[in-house]
C-alpha cells in the first residue's frame, strides 16, 4: 500500500482554504519539551541520513539478552530490591519477614524475585484498565501504599510489555517521562489524554497541541508526505500513528520528533529507575492475509526491534531500522538512517487494527469539505493492505536465509500484536533468556459477547509454547485451560493464577497472575469501536481497573495482597529452598487453577457491577452497535 502523492492534494487543499496557524514557535516548542522522553529525531517524522558510528551497527543474533539489556539489568536489579523492601513494607505475607528474606538472598541477585507486568491489547478500554492496573501498581499513586493496596509492584518490576491499546499506555507513560497515570488524568483543556475529542477530530485547540482539526489533518498529512518523498514506503499506519500521538504524547506537534529508541538515551531510564518497556508487534506472512498462531512476534525494547522466533531470531538496533541492512550488516556503501522509529510509529505498527477507525470520518462533526478530502484519499489506498506498517527496507533482509520468510523481502510486513490472539504482550516475557519469575498478566481482550474476556490470549500463548521445537523456540508456558472453563469455572471474574506448580511445567516459566478486566464500580466492559469518552467516563474505567488490580483495596479478599505477595515470591522460594510460608499454601489453593476443567458450553456471560455502579458514565456495550459495526465488514475488531 502506497500512499505516494496522495497526500499533496489534503495538504495543499487545506493549506489553501484555511488560515492555518503557521509553525510553531521554537521558544514555546523548546520550553514545552522539558520532562519527557528525547526529541531527537533528525528531521522530525522524516528518516534522515546520518554519519554511521565507527563501529557499523549489525543485527545480531537472538541466542543471548543483548549487551544493553544485560548491563541495564545490572543496575536494575539494586532499584528493584529496595522497591521489593518498600512494597513488603505494606504488603504483609502472614508473619513471614519478608524483608530479612531479601537482604539474606540481596548478594546473589539472581535468587531474588524477577517480576513481568503485560498489559493486554483492546483499544481504549485496554488503554483505561490497564491504566488502573498500572496506577495501582504504582507507588507514587496517592494511598497505594497502604494496607490493602499494591502500590510499589510497578517500581519492583523488571519488565513492562503492552501491545495495541496497551502500547499506547506505555507511550504515554515513557514518552512523558514515566509519567503517573495521575497527571494523565488531568481535566485542563488541551492536555494528554483528552479522549473526548476523538482521534478522528484532532486535539482540543489550546493546549500544547495548538491545532483546529483542519492543521491537524493537515500536519499528518505533510509529515507522512515527507517521509514518502525521503524515499520511504508509507501506509494508513504513518497516518494512524501520527494521530495517537497527539493523543498520548505532551508535546507540542504530536511529538514529532520524538523516537522510541531515545527512551534508552533517558538518564532515569540509564540508572534503572523504571522498568524496561516492551512493544509487541506481529508478522505478517508473505503472501498471507491472515496472521495465524504460527506468526512471528516482534518486540519493540528501547534498544531494539526483532524476535525471538526461529523465523528471524535476530534483533536489529532500533536507531537504525531505514538503513539498507544485507545480511545483518549494513553494506560500506549504505549510509546509516536515524529518525525511522518515530515513537507514534511504534505504537500504530502495535495497533494497526485500529487504522480501519481513520474509514469512520463520517460519523464525526467536521465540516464535510474536510470528510471529502479525507474520503478521496482513502479510497484511493489498497484496502487489503490497510492493516499494514511498512518496514522497508526489511532490516532482515538475507538475514537467516534458511530459516527466514522473510529473507527475501525487500518489505516486512508488520500489523497488530493481537491479530495471533495472543492479546497479552507475554511473549517478550517467557523467553528462558530473561528468566521473568511471576507475570501479572491484565487481560482487557473483548472475547465474550459482551466484551469481557475469556482466556482465548491466554489459551493462544499456551498453544503456541506446545510446538516447543518449532515456533515457540524452547519456550515453556503453564498449563491453560480452555475458554468454556474459564467461564463456568469463573477464571475470568477474578485473579487467577497459572503455573503455580513448577514441576508440573515443560520447562522453566513465570508464574502467571491473570487479571481479568471485571466490572466492580463501572461498566468496564465498553465497545472497541467508541472513538471517545469524557473525563467522567475515563475516570470511572479507570477506577474499575484500579479495583480489578486490587479486588475493590482488598474489600473482596483481605488477603489478597498477601496472595501477590506469594506469588511473587514462589519461584525465588523454590530456588533458595525456603519453606512455603502457611499464608501462601491457602493462597495457592484459593487462587491457583489446580486442572479442573469443565468444557460444557456456557449460557453467557453478563457479570453486573460488584460494587454498584457508582455513575452512569462508562456504558455498557451495546449488542446492536456491535452487530452494526460487525456487519460492517470490519469483523477483525471483535477480537481485541
Ligand atoms: C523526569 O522525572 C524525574 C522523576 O520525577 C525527574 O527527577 C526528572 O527531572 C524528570 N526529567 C526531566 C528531563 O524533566
Ligand atoms: C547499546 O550497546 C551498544 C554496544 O555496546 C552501544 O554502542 C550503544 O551505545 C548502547 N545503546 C544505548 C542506548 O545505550
Ligand atoms: C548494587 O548495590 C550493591 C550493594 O549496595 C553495590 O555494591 C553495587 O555496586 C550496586 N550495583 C550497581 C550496578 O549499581
Ligand atoms: C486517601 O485516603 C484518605 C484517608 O482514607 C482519603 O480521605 C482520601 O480521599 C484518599 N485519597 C484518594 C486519592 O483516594
Ligand atoms: C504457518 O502455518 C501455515 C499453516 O498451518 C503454513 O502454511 C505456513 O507455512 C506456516 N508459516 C510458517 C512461517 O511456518
Ligand atoms: C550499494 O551497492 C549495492 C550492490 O552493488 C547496490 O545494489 C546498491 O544500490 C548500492 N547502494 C547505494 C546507496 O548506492
Ligand atoms: C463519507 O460519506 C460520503 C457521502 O455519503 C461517502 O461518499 C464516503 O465514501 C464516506 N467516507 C467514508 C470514509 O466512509
Ligand atoms: C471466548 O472468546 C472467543 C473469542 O476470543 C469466542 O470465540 C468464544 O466463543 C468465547 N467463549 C466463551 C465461552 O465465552
Ligand atoms: C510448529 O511450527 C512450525 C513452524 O515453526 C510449523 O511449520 C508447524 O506446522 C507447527 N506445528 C504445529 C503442530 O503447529
Ligand atoms: C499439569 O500438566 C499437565 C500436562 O501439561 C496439564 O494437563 C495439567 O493441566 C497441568 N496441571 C496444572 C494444575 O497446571
Ligand atoms: C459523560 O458521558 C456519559 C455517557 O455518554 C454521560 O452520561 C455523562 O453525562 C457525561 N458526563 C459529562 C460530564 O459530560
Ligand atoms: C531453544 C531453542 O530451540 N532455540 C532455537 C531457536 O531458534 C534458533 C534459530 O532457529 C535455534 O538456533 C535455537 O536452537
Amino acid at each position: 500500500m502506497k500512499v505516494a502523492g496522495l497526500f499533496s492534494s489534503l495538504a495543499l487543499a487545506l493549506s489553501g482554504a484555511l488560515a492555518a496557524p503557521s509553525a510553531i514557535d521554537p521558544e514555546e516548542f523548546s520550553l514545552a519539551l522539558a520532562g519527557r522522553a528525547l526529541p531527537n529525531a533528525p528531521d522530525g517524522y522524516t528518516p534522515t541520513n546520518v554519519s554511521c558510528p565507527a563501529s557499523r551497527p549489525t543485527v545480531r543474533s537472538a541466542a543471548k539478552l543483548s549487551p544493553n539489556e544485560t548491563s541495564w539489568l545490572e543496575t536494575r536489579r539494586n532499584k528493584t530490591l529496595s522497591a521489593m523492601k518498600d512494597f513488603f513494607g505494606h504488603v504483609k505475607v502472614g508473619d513471614f519477614d519478608v524483608t530479612s528474606y531479601l537482604d539474606k538472598h540481596a548478594s546473589n541477585s539472581s535468587n531474588l524475585p524477577n517480576i513481568g507486568i503485560a498489559v493486554s491489547g483492546g483499544g481504549y478500554r485496554a488503554l483505561m484498565n490497564g491504566a488502573g492496573a498500572i496506577k495501582a501498581f504504582d507507588s507514587r499513586t496517592n494511598n497505594a501504599t497502604t494496607s490493602g493496596h499494591l502500590g510499589g509492584l510497578l517500581q519492583s518490576a523488571t519488565y513492562l510489555s503492552g501491545l495495541s491499546g496497551g502500547s499506547w499506555l506505555l507511550g504515554s507513560i515513557y514518552i512523558n517521562n514515566f509519567t503517573t497515570i495521575s497527571s494523565l488524568q488531568t481535566h485542563t483543556d488541551g492536555a494528554v489524554w483528552q479522549f473526548g475529542n476523538s482521534i478522528l477530530e484532532g486535539p482540543d485547540t489550546g493546549g500544547v497541541q495548538i491545532l483546529d482539526s483542519a492543521s491537524y489533518y493537515k500536519d499528518i498529512a505533510t509529515a507522512v508526505e515527507d517521509k514518502k518523498d525521503a524515499g520511504f514506503d508509507t501506509s494508513i499506519t504513518d497516518i494512524w500513528g501520527r494521530a495517537l500521538s497527539y493523543q498520548m504524547f505532551n508535546a507540542s506537534n504530536g511529538g514529532i520528533q520524538y523516537t522510541w529508541s531515545s527512551i534508552g538515551e533517558t538518564q532515569d531510564f540509564i540508572d534503572g529507575n523504571y522498568p524496561l518497556p516492551l512493544v509487541v508487534a506481529d508478522g505478517r506472512n508473505p503472501g498471507e492475509s491472515v496472521v495465524g498462531s504460527n506468526s512471528t512476534v516482534y518486540e519493540f525494547n528501547p534498544w531494539e526491534f526483532g524476535t525471538w522466533d526461529p523465523t528471524i531470531y535476530g534483533f536489529v538496533p532500533l536507531k537504525y531500522l531505514g538503513s539498507r541492512f544485507v545480511g545483518g550488516s549494513l553494506p560500506s556503501n549504505e549510509t546509516c538512517v536515524n529518525g525511522f522509529d518515530s515513537a507514534g510509529f511504534i505504537i500504530g505498527t502495535s495497533s494497526t487494527l485500529f487504522n480501519q477507525f481513520l474509514l469512520q470520518i463520517n460519523t464525526t462533526s467536521l465540516p464535510t469539505w474536510v470528510k471529502n478530502i479525507f474520503t478521496d484519499i482513502l479510497e484511493k489506498l489498497d484496502k487489503a493492505d490497510d492493516d499494514i506498517a511498512a518496514y522497508d527496507p526489511n532490516p532482515f533482509y538475507h538475514y537467516n536465509n534458511d530459516s527466514s520468510p522473510y529473507a527475501a523481502q525487500t518489505e516486512l510486513d508488520v500489523v497488530d500484536g493481537g491479530e495471533d490472539l495472543q492479546n497479552v504482550p507475554l511473549h517478550p516475557l517467557i523467553q528462558p533468556e530473561r528468566h521473568v519469575d511471576v507475570i501479572f498478566a491484565v487481560d482487557s481482550s473483548a472475547d465474550t459477547t459482551y466484551s469481557w474476556p475469556n482466556g482465548t490470549a491466554l489459551v493462544a500463548t499456551y498453544e503456541r509454547s506446545l510446538n516447543s521445537t518449532g515456533i515457540g523456540n524452547g519456550t515453556a508456558f503453564p498449563a491453560i485451560p480452555d475458554q468454556n472453563t474459564f467461564v463456568n469455572l469463573g477464571l475470568n471474574t477474578r485473579p487467577t493464577f497459572f503455573g503455580c506448580n513448577s514441576s508440573n511445567l515443560t520447562g522453566p516459566a513465570p508464574l502467571v497472575v491473570y487479571v481479568p478486566n471485571y466490572p466492580y464500580s463501572a461498566m468496564s466492559n465498553v465497545s472497541t469501536f467508541t472513538l471517545s469518552y469524557n473525563d467522567t467516563q475515563r475516570d470511572d474505567i479507570i477506577l474499575n481497573g484500579y479495583e480489578v488490580a486490587t479486588m475493590a483495596n482488598s474489600t473482596r479478599d483481605g488477603n489478597w495482597t498477601a496472595c501477590v505477595g506469594c506469588a511473587i515470591l514462589a519461584r525465588s522460594f523454590e530456588r533458595t529452598g525456603t519453606t512455603l510460608p502457611s499464608i501462601c499454601t491457602q493462597c495457592f489453593s484459593n487462587y491457583c487453577w489446580n486442572g479442573t476443567t469443565n468444557s460444557t458450553t456456557p449460557t453467557g456471560f453478563e457479570p453486573t457491577a460488584l460494587l454498584g455502579v457508582k455513575s452512569s458514565g462508562a456504558g455498557a456495550l451495546m449488542p446492536t452497535l456491535l452487530s452494526a459495526i460487525l456487519a460492517s465488514g470490519v469483523a477483525l475488531f471483535a477480537l481485541v
